[in-house]
């Protein structure tokens, strides 16, 4: 089964991935992942470090001559900051006295994690909570997306709520992604054309609106939040399991986009608007059309006992507005027990577009585990092969 672990603080030297377990012979180069690690970047909203950063990832083991070798891959991306911050965040003790921060963030991990260590200095948190850490994650998560695009399974997302600004036309939206899933490349080319705006939506207007609400956002010294939905297309029938509870797609889906840092909701398919309907207005008929089943429609997003049903994967997201705040919140000094305003020193205003692409990377993991479970496979060629009994069904 595929492992990935992570380390590194967001001003510290660098970023560290291991990705155990990818079949031997999976073509992959530092050239893929970068193109991936390049669109997390992107965006209207985000603060001075991504300026600073240029996110390339070096390739350290697990590859030989372009392919797997079945062994742990570790990766590497350098922090360009760390030279800023060499002497805060010294690994070695140094003579210098360095500022100590005792004013936590509310809605950051700043206040829990400052008790739950036994720390005196909220810096100790800030490093390792920062969504600085979704860098290596995308990188890693990028060779498992490499594999299950060999097999024909793709990953996409878009933006469709930031602040107030969202789509209200369903329908319309529907039609433009069924017409994009049915290209070459699935649910990518959702992407594809996201990736053409600023905040990642597929509706001209709106995109207007949400632009504008950002630069409100920044000229008030506030942040936004916003809702983004995940296709996957190709999957089969049949991953993920209802024999026990641990086994369910839906629920280690889930899990694995709230991993993201600050996002505080996920529906499967369109769960809350379901929730206020009739069954008989919910569930996705079932019909059959030359030996082959199909669906007219999706709200159950995919997904059915926590099991693939063969249609594309729906996952919607909620992102809260991020938690450090220009112009500063109620808190209180640790240090001192006063009441004072929440300290700021840089951040993004809005990062709902990179966590979308976040997103697409994190659950990669999740299908790729599933997929490994029912086909198996030590290398690709192998996976292929047991891949050809897959069923399908259609949308
Ligand atoms: C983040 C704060 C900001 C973001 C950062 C996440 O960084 P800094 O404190 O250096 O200004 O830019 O995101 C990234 C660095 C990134 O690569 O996405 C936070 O507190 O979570």
């Amino acid at each position: 089964m595929i492992r990935i672990l992570t380390a590194g603080e967001s001003h510290g030297q660098a970023l560290i991935g291991i990705v155990e377990g990818i079949p031997a012979g999976l073509e992959i180069s530092a050239e893929y992942i970068n193109f991936h690690l390049k669109r997390r970047q992107q965006g209207i909203g985000r603060g001075a470090r991504m300026r600073i950063e240029e996110d390339k990832v070096e390739i350290l083991s697990g590859v030989r001559f372009g392919k797997t070798m079945g062994s742990p891959i570790a990766l590497i991306i350098k922090n360009k900051d760390w030279e800023n911050w060499k002497k805060k965040m010294s690994v070695e003790e140094i003579e210098e006295k360095v500022e100590k921060i005792t004013v936590p963030r509310p809605g950051h991990a700043d206040l829990v994690g400052y008790f739950k260590y036994g720390f005196d200095d909220i810096r100790n948190v800030i490093e390792r909570a920062s969504a600085r850490e979704t860098a290596i994650r995308v990188a890693c998560c990028s060779v498992v997306r490499k594999m299950l695009e060999e097999v024909g399974i793709f990953i996409g997302s878009h933006v469709v709520q930031i602040g107030q600004a969202k789509i209200e036309d369903r329908a319309k939206l529907d039609r433009k992604v069924q017409s994009l899933i049915r290209k070459e490349k699935g649910a990518f080319e959702i992407s594809i054309e996201a990736d053409k705006s600023e905040v990642r939506c597929l509706d001209k207007e709106v995109e207007v609106e949400m632009i504008n609400i950002i630069k409100k956002a920044m000229k008030e010294g506030d942040t936004v939040g916003g809702v983004f939905e995940v296709f996957i297309t190709g999957v089969p029938i049949g991953l993920g399991s209802y024999v026990q509870w641990d086994k369910r797609l839906d629920g280690l889906l889930a899990q694995a986009i709230m991993s993201i840092q600050a996002i505080k909701g996920v529906e499967i398919g369109f769960a809350f608007e379901n929730a206020g309907k009739f069954g008989s207005e919910v569930h996705d008929e079932i019909f059959i059309k030359d030996g082959r089943i199909y669906r007219k429609t999706n709200r159950a997003g995919g997904l059915e006992g926590g099991v693939t049903n063969g249609q594309p994967i729906i996952l919607r997201s909620a992102m809260k507005p991020i938690s450090t705040v220009v112009k500063g919140l109620s808190s209180v000094d640790l240090a001192t027990g006063e009441s004072v305003k929440s300290r700021y020193e840089r951040s993004d205003f809005c990062a709902v577009p990179s966590a979308s692409v976040i997103a697409e990377a994190v659950v990669a993991p999740v299908i790729a585990n599933a997929l490994l479970e029912k086909f198996g496979g030590d290398s690709i060629d192998e996976l292929k092969r047991n891949f050809k009994n897959a069923i399908f069904s259609v949308w």
